[in-house]
């Protein structure tokens, strides 16, 4: 974990960059499918939720006040949304999906004003800061 400093357009040009995004797409799904079946289980999807801190972002509140049960119901809704054709499973496509919407989302919330977030090493904010660090570099 650290503690970086983003906003919506860092975000939004990483998703944008089909390119980039698809790699960091694949390669996510790829650590995050740790029996390797090529599909993500509900289990191996909550690092990642836990990860896009979509609690916060989401529903504007902290997910300390909420009771266990909440949770539950929180990321399993999350969990469907991602499910698309409701099998219990993610496969790749519908992770690349829902994940794109959601990166989306996450920075129209930002907007203009770069805020701190606590980001997740290999996350997808992470990648998103590194990738415009090393444009910056670049440029
Ligand atoms: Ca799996
Ligand atoms: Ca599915």
């Amino acid at each position: 974990m650290s503690v970086e400093i983003l906003d919506g357009e860092t975000i939004r040009s990483f998703v944008e960059d089909e390119q980039a995004f698809n790699i960091s797409v694949e390669s996510r799904f790829a650590s995050l499918d740790t029996d390797n079946n090529g599909r993500l289980s509900y289990i191996e999807m909550m690092k990642e939720l836990l990860s896009l801190r979509v609690i916060e972002t989401h529903f504007g509140v902290d997910n300390i006040g909420l009771s266990h049960e909440e949770l539950v119901q929180v990321y399993g809704s999350l969990f469907s949304r991602f499910d698309h054709n409701g099998d219990g499973t993610v496969d790749l496509e519908e992770f690349r999906a829902e994940m794109k919407e959601m990166m989306l989302a996450v920075a129209n919330g930002l907007g203009f004003l770069p805020v701190q977030m606590l980001v997740e090493e290999g996350s997808f904010l992470k990648r998103a800061i590194e990738r415009e660090r090393a444009m910056k570099l670049t440029a």
